[in-house]
């Protein structure tokens, strides 16, 4: 299960009563393009009261799924953990208080799920970083990647074992990607790194979104998918048809990535208080049913 879940959630793809459409919700701030001031004062609103993370756990392992990844850190620059980098951070910034990546890293440990995070190296919200840039293409300045190191190190500290790291997008050089991977690798060797932290220091490969490789692959590689592939994060006004048909799109992905020897994980965006959309949650139910069936125990 992939997570996309931050202060986009609330926005779910509506600024000031409009749909944004002309990209992914997660970026809305980017695709509004929406002032800082505006977009940073969706902090305050964040109290996702409805977040259950061992219930979330518990419609993962209805799915089959065998591991969880959220998004710690998206390009908006917003923490859903606590990091003594800035306030901008679900603990110390928002009415909410707690630390959504601990919870959900307990949760995965209580439930016997594998736990990992995303983490975006881009930052638009860090004094001296870019905003959007074509391409999410944005460099990495020394600044930045001091901040960047911190913050792995207290993601690879803090939350038990991190099975993956999903690094994503940006450009650094590549003394910058290893700087990166030897971070987390120095506290958690163990830890897949995604090819998204570039310059082949990636662990994993990651597919085009959606998309599968049409050649064998040398590394272990991960298939992303999203429910629609409009967007990752919430999106209120998201048409959600033939539940019937996204069910079987989906085992039918699932199976074709299995049996090539991938390992596919499939998104969820919960709504800004943290409830998992029904379609979505019947979505993964009807993936296990199909399981338990017709899967490997
Ligand atoms: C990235 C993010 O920019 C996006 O918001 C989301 O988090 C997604 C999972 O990852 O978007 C990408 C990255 C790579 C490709 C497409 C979208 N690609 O290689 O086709």
């Amino acid at each position: 299960m992939f997570i996309h879940f931050g202060l986009y959630s609330i926005a779910g793809g509506m600024w000031n009563g409009k749909r944004v459409d002309n990209g992914y919700s997660e970026q809305i701030f980017a695709n509004g393009p929406i002032p800082a001031k505006d977009y940073e004062a969706l902090a305050k609103q964040f109290d996702p009261e409805q977040f259950d993370p061992d219930a979330i756990v518990a419609l993962a392992k209805a799915a089959g799924m065998k591991f969880i990844v959220i998004t710690a850190k998206h390009h908006d620059g917003f923490n859903l953990f606590q990091t003594s980098q800035t306030s901008y951070n679900a603990v110390d910034g928002t009415p909410y208080h707690q630390d959504i990546v601990k919870q959900l890293a307990d949760a995965c440990a209580r439930g016997g799920l594998k736990f990992g995070v995303y983490y975006s190296t881009i930052d638009w919200h860090h004094p001296g970083g870019n905003t959007y840039i074509e391409g999410n293409s944005n460099p990495i300045t020394p600044e930045q990647e001091a901040f960047n190191a911190v913050q792995l190190k207290e993601l690879l500290s803090h939350y038990g074992p991190i099975s993956e790291i999903w690094f994503d997008m940006g450009k650094p050089t590549p003394a910058q990607s290893e700087h990166f991977a030897h971070t987390v690798h120095a506290l958690q060797p163990q830890t897949m790194i995604s090819g998204r932290v570039w310059n082949h220091y990636g662990d994993f490969a990651v597919m085009g979104d959606n998309a599968e490789p049409d050649v064998a692959m040398e590394l272990p590689w991960q298939a992303p998918a999203s429910m629609f592939p409009e967007t990752w994060g919430y999106r209120s006004w998201q048409e959600r048809k033939d539940l019937p048909g996204k069910i079987r799109e989906n085992i039918t992905r699932l199976v074709r990535v299995v049996s090539q020897g991938g390992n596919y994980i499939l998104n969820i965006g919960p709504e800004g208080d943290g409830s998992v959309v029904p379609y979505e949650a019947q979505v993964l139910r009807g993936i296990g049913e199909w399981l338990k069936h017709n899967g490997e125990a």
